[in-house]
């Protein structure tokens, strides 16, 4: 027994996306999203069109099966639950006037469904799930047209759930268009012939669209609180020469501006710099200016997996990789069996900086182990015996249980894909961070089946003493 504990009403969960679970790619309306021309993930091209070998078209089937998996949920004592509205339910192409009912009903099932079992949602209102239309006829974000489509798309989703659902999450990972622009921002033009200004216009799009919505929530479902996602990784100097303290700094200040944006509501000064150096050029109205300013975030959300390092001398500069991008390995760090380094300390740090920087509550939205489960049978019964996941999530939770009692302003923490779904990076099954096993193998044979693993009990007895069983 640790000392560690969690203050009252502390949001203990899980955390999915829509195109990862849910399958029904075309069911009731359901338009493509960009998910579904990224069948190897994010590393290879996207394809012309739906192909069979994409796992996602049927995901773990979570569109049917959503009842049996929020028991299971329930079962372990989830306070909360994560999960993303697919936008091309409710739009199916992204431009339309009005939206598909048959999509909405779905969203309408689950929170039904969450309701009954006394757990909270938290929506992302968009993770990863650009119509593809939008992607191909407008170039994603780049365009500033985008803004209208999100904000009619929130509006939606707010005047139908806004008085079921308190807690909403504007952007998945916002900051992560800068390394996958076509997954996180619809971006079609590849990336190697993206320029910098388009680029960086389309942030800014985003993050006046994320304003907006902030907005559009004050007025239209006025207790919901809304939040930023940032991907987060502390960028450690891989040596003490200042030359490296000074480049961790400029890498890390490339992920805060995002944070630092949607808390004080205008560019940092060196943000701004970047941009000049970069020969950026923005198109910015006042009128953006000021919903920036007007429409900050209630809290700031952050996935974490893991850190990186960073150093000026070229000799020195291993790269490793992680959470859609590497940086510099450190050799002090294991690593995951995708080379992502475990870094449990790193998560105090990303919540000690983030509460010193902005004094805004904090939730750790994603946090989590890939792995490679074997599924045995121990005593008549089908499990996955990971003590490798619960010793991550156990050091990951007591590196919490340090920054919360440093006075850190903590609301909740959802483990990243509670139950097995696709892999957003590598588009496969074989990559599993649940404490669900999900009978469904990387070239789609499996029943589809559910196993609870070992974590299972243990996630539920953390979640049963708040905290203190860690
Ligand atoms: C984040 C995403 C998730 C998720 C997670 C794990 O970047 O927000 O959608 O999948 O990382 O990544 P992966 O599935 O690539 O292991």
């Amino acid at each position: 027994m640790s000392t560690i504990s969690f203050p009252d009403g502390f949001l203990w969960g899980g955390a999915t996306a829509a195109n990862q679970l849910e399958g029904a790619y075309l069911e009731d309306g359901k338009g493509l999203s960009i998910q579904d021309v990224m069948p190897q993930g994010i590393m290879t091209p996207r394809t012309d069109g739906p192909t069979d070998d994409n796992l996602k078209q049927v995901g773990i089937d979570f569109y049917h099966r959503y009842a049996e998996d929020i028991a299971l949920f329930a079962e372990m004592g989830f306070k909360t639950f994560r999960f993303s509205i697919a936008w091309s339910r409710i739009f199916p192409k992204g431009d339309e006037t009005e939206p598909n009912e048959a999509g909405l009903a779905f969203y309408d099932r689950v929170l039904d469904e969450l309701e009954r079992h006394g757990i909270e949602p938290l929506v992302t209102i968009s993770h990863y799930e650009t119509p593809l239309h939008l992607a191909e006829t407008y170039d994603g974000w780049v365009n500033r047209d985008m803004i209208g489509f999100y904000e009619r798309y929130v509006r939606t989703l707010f005047t139908r759930y806004g008085a079921r659902v308190k807690y909403w999450l504007t952007f998945n990972e916002i900051n992560s268009i800068v390394h996958a622009p076509f997954m996180s921002g619809g971006i079609n033009t590849p990336k190697d012939q993206l320029s910098p200004t388009d680029l960086y216009q389309a942030i800014h799009h985003e993050l006046v669209a994320s304003a907006l919505a902030t907005k559009a929530a004050r007025e239209l479902a006025p207790n919901a609180q809304i939040g930023c996602m940032v991907l987060s990784m502390p960028v450690y100097p891989l040596t003490p020469n200042p030359d490296d303290v000074f480049a961790a700094l400029t890498t890390e200040r490339v992920n805060l501006a995002f944070g630092d944006i949607h808390v004080r509501g205008e560019y940092p000064g060196y943000y701004l710099r970047s941009l000049r150096e970069q020969g950026v050029e923005l198109t910015i109205t006042d009128e953006d200016r000021t919903l920036l300013k007007e429409n900050t975030v209630d809290f700031v959300s952050f996935s974490y997996y893991s850190s990186i390092c960073e150093t000026t001398d070229e000799s020195k500069r291993v790269m490793g990789e992680g959470n859609l991008f590497g940086g510099v390995k450190n050799p002090t760090l294991k690593e995951s069996e995708w080379g992502w380094q475990i870094d449990p300390v790193g998560l105090r740090l990303v919540l000690n900086q983030f509460w010193d920087r902005w004094q805004k509550p904090l939730f750790i939205v994603e946090n989590g182990l890939g792995a490679k489960d074997q599924l045995v049978e121990i005593d008549g019964v089908k499990t996955v015996a990971d003590d490798y996941r619960i010793a991550y999530l156990q050091a990951h939770l007591e590196a919490v249980g340090e920054a919360v009692a440093d006075g850190v302003d903590l609301m909740g923490y959802t483990t990243w894909g509670c139950i097995d779904l696709v892999s957003a990076s590598t588009a496969q099954l074989s990559k599993r961070y649940g404490f669900i096993y999900v009978d469904r193998n990387d070239d789609g044979s499996g029943s589809l089946d559910r196993y609870k693993k070992k974590s299972f009990d243990w996630y539920a007895e953390v979640i049963r003493t708040n905290g203190a069983s860690l």
